[in-house]
């Protein structure tokens, strides 16, 4: 409880002076005879070959998209190269220190890092599991290119098997690593420790986080590296998801044996650009890039500047940042120097650099400088470096080769990409071990008092319950919530509030009593953080449930919704899974900032799952449902919902499990004059207009809640206009936009010939939402739903207007643009 962190005036009024510590800036010390006692000589040769291989391959790439051919093979390449020549020696010095199980995610200039990760684990695996992880891999599809013929042992196979995997990758296609979905900015090949690679600058920090997180709460083994540019120093997210990173709460209320903060370095390659815009001196403050983790922890993240030019100065400092992440103590920036020859894409003009610059960073070229200590210190001759040399000359052509022959290596079709945008694959907990919880569920304070609620909102008189009696919708999310953390022991919630507050809106009063800190905890005010750290968590085969607490903050975190929880998935070909809930509150009373339901922007996003449930019965099947599954999921709530009890259901909320089914819309009140498609709170107001209409003008309609935006299967709305012939939908969305006009024009295809007329879409004004008082003016009230029936559709005898829902009005909105 932050309760025993009794925070004492005395103390924190005193007056003082807060010192930051000294950040190192290069400090290491060549010294041979340790180095090759660390590594061994073969071990120091190899990090010459690594490099060298790394710079041919990165070369091969730069004469594929600038002349077309390499080694008089020709080939156009569509898409992306961002390059790494010139920072060879700082992935590779990283990865000499790193195990396979360390993970390492990266961004749009990584392929240096994938060759390198997966050459060091090769080098540390033996042959048993290198064949079992390439047989195994993509159905063993990669390994089939390249094991024909192969001469040589397993190791080199591997070597084959990596350069030919992610080259294939690049150049899209079917055997590539991620076949060819993900392509040169997001390549990867998990099982050897290289994990995403991500092309939106910094969005690797808060995915990292979450790794680190899934390791550290599930106690895996190994470290995670965000490898970030130096540019993505400025990006909100990578200060957000170091925020997360040095919460104060993995040691002072986390259980010590979970083994402290979760073991995660922030490693900027700092090459002195973004693309064009130098961060040294121009368009960052900091003089020195490691100067910034002052600002995040007392032990400055045990930052230090590393002279990434020498791959050993890089890997005697990873190897010491490790040591502090295991054991707890991190987390750890690094600020590794280097320097990026080639240019930031291969059509880059160079225009904001001079070429004095470029041949003084060439002059003391890493390879070289590394393969003359090596020379000078009788460790590698000049013959083994030709060697060198002409064998990555060789393994690159061969791959090349192969990935450019549409017979080894074809494409997938359309059909295949539709298959992966989601794993449906529910599963009732991601590991096989018993779930760490506080006492059990019977025991739980909220548990027991909810034993006594009612379950359906009516007594037999039908008189309503009142709101202490009642059961009601958040009621029904805990129990969702409360099951599966009882289930799956991977499974996390966090977000702000979550604990001890129970939730912004007492979804999870009770939860608290139940869970450990590392299964259920406060997150700082991050949104981008919170829910790119449940990627990672979920991407690294955790289960993850998180909050943004208003529909409003979903801004705060649009990559990680829109680019990262959406797409990992299909772009690594079904490798990775998602089971990432992210809770979504839309609120209301407080204002045009507090207020809005914005379903259909997610709805918008090729791969997720959008659910919004109106009652208590769906809110605990579709919570139950969305929890169980792989797939990542927005769940709408609504604040307007939270006190309802269940006005459907005549059993009332089953206390047992269940689920309600995968996109089927829910027939709240059956009819035959006209359909009313709801989507979240508007059900009610929709109910009364139902009600108006049928009191007033004897019609019957039918009241359809949607539940479900995507995945959403249309027949039980086809099959009710059918009988209908009339369609009106209406939701708080505001109108122009919304997901309505999607469903409008979708039935209207499918079943035109059954519809009297237009469908017609009732949504909130397009303005601010205002103050409580006059919410009346911006949200759908049954009303306007009567209203726009009349004018639109379907004349109701004797009926007088008190709004204006003409065709005329909407014509006028739409020129004015409100
Ligand atoms: C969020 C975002 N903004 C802008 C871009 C366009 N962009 C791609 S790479 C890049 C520069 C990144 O610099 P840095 O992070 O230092 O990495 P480097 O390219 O130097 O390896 C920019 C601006 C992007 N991909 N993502
Ligand atoms: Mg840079």
């Amino acid at each position: 409880m932050p309760k025993s962190l009794v925070i004492d005036p005395k103390e924190v009024r005193q007056s003082r002076v807060v010192k930051v510590n000294d950040i190192p800036v290069n400090q290491y010390v060549p010294d041979i005879k340790k180095e090759t006692k660390t590594f061994g000589k073969e071990g120091l040769v190899r990090i010459y070959r690594d490099m060298m291989f790394i710079r041919e391959f990165e070369t091969m790439l730069n004469d594929i998209k600038t002349q077309g051919a390499y080694a008089g093979i020709e080939y156009n390449h569509k898409g992306p190269a961002h390059l790494s020549i010139g920072q060879e020696s700082t992935s590779v010095g990283q990865c000499a220190v790193l195990d396979p199980e360390d993970f390492i995610f990266g961004s749009h200039r990584s392929h240096g890092e994938i060759l390198a990760k997966c050459f060091a684990a090769i080098e540390k695996l033996d042959e048993k599991k290198l064949n079992d992880v390439m047989k195994g891999y993509l159905g063993g599809d990669t390994l089939r290119v390249v094991e024909k013929g192969h001469k040589g042992d397993v190791k080199q196979l591997a070597t084959d098997f990596v350069l030919y995997g992610t080259l294939a990758e690049i150049f899209a296609r079917a055997n590539g690593f991620n076949r060819g979905l993900g392509g040169s900015m997001h390549a990867f090949f998990a099982p050897f420790g290289s994990m995403p690679n991500n092309a939106i600058v910094g969005g690797s920090a808060d995915i990292s986080v979450g790794a680190a997180l899934y390791k550290r709460i599930n106690r895996k083994p190994g470290v995670v590296i965000a490898n970030i540019g130096d540019a993505s120093s400025a990006c909100g997210p990578v200060w957000e998801a170091m925020m997360l990173a040095a919460m104060d709460q993995y040691r002072t209320l986390w259980d010590k044996e979970i083994g402290g903060a979760p073991p995660i370095a922030f490693n900027f390659f700092n090459n002195f650009y973004g693309m064009g815009g130098q961060t040294y001196g121009e368009t960052m403050g900091f003089g020195v890039l490691a100067r910034i983790g002052a600002g995040v922890n007392p032990e400055n993240m045990h930052a230090e500047r590393v002279d990434g030019y020498n791959p050993l100065a890089v890997a005697e400092a990873v190897a010491r940042k490790k040591e502090l992440l295991v054991a707890g103590k991190g987390p750890v920036l690094l600020d590794t120097i280097t320097y990026r020859m080639s240019g930031h894409s291969p059509s880059d003009a160079s225009s904001y650099r001079t070429k004095e610059e470029l041949a003084l960073w060439q002059e003391s070229d890493a390879i070289t400088s590394y393969g003359d200590y090596l020379a000078e210190n009788k460790i590698l001759s000049a013959s083994e470096r030709e060697k060198i040399a002409a064998a990555a000359k060789e393994g690159i052509t061969r791959a090349l080769k192969r990935a450019i022959d549409p017979e080894l290596s074809p494409r997938v079709d359309g059909r295949f990409i539709e298959s992966v945008m989601f794993s449906n694959t529910p599963t009732d907990r991601m590991e096989e071990r018993e779930p760490e919880v506080l006492i059990p569920m019977e025991e739980n304070p909220r548990v027991k008092s909810l034993a006594k609620k009612a379950r359906y909102a009516f007594d037999e008189k039908g008189e309503r319950y009142s709101k202490n009696k009642l059961f009601a919708y958040r009621d029904a999310l805990f129990e969702a919530v409360l099951h599966r953390f009882y289930q799956d022991p991977t499974m996390v919630a966090y977000g702000e509030e979550n604990r001890d507050w129970g939730g912004a809106f007492a979804v999870y009063r009770g939860l608290t009593e139940a869970l450990p800190y590392h299964r259920l905890f406060n997150s700082p005010i991050s949104e981008g953080s919170i829910v790119g750290s449940g990627v990672g968590y979920a991407l690294s085969g955790g289960r993850a449930l998180v909050e943004l607490m208003y529909c409003d903050f979903l801004g705060r975190a649009g990559d990680e919704v829109f680019n990262q929880a959406a797409k990992w998935q299909s772009m690594s070909a079904g490798v990775l899974k998602m089971p990432l809930v992210v809770r979504v509150s839309v609120g209301n009373k407080y204002g045009a900032q507090h207020s809005q339901d914005w379903t259909s922007l997610v709805a918008h996003i090729p791969g997720l799952k959008v659910m919004f449930p109106a009652t208590p019965y769906d809110a605990k099947g579709m919570m139950n449902l969305a929890l169980r599954g792989t797939d990542p999921v927005i769940f709408f709530e609504s604040q307007r919902l939270y006190d309802r009890g269940e006005e459907f259901e005549k059993d009332g909320v089953p206390r047992d499990y269940y689920e309600v089914p995968e996109g089927e819309p829910s027939v709240k009140k059956s009819g035959s004059d006209l359909t009313i498609v709801t989507i979240g709170a508007t059900l009610y107001p929709a109910l009364d207009a139902a009600h108006i209409l049928k009191e007033k003008y004897q019609l019957d309609a039918e009241v359809i809640d949607l539940r479900f935006m995507n995945p959403l299967n249309y027949d039980v709305l086809v099959e009710s206009v059918k009988k209908t012939g009339r369609l009106l939908l209406a939701s708080d969305a505001c109108e122009r936009g919304s997901f309505l006009h999607t469903v409008a024009a979708r039935v209207s295809q499918i079943a035109f010939d059954y519809l009297d007329g237009p469908p017609v879409v009732v949504g909130s004004r397009n303005w601010i939402t205002p103050a409580a008082e006059m919410e009346e003016v911006f949200f759908p009230q049954p009303e306007w739903i009567v209203d726009a029936l009349h004018e639109q559709l379907l004349p109701l005898p004797g009926h007088e207007v008190t709004t204006v829902q003409t065709g005329g009005e909407i014509s006028r909105h739409a020129r004015l643009g409100v």
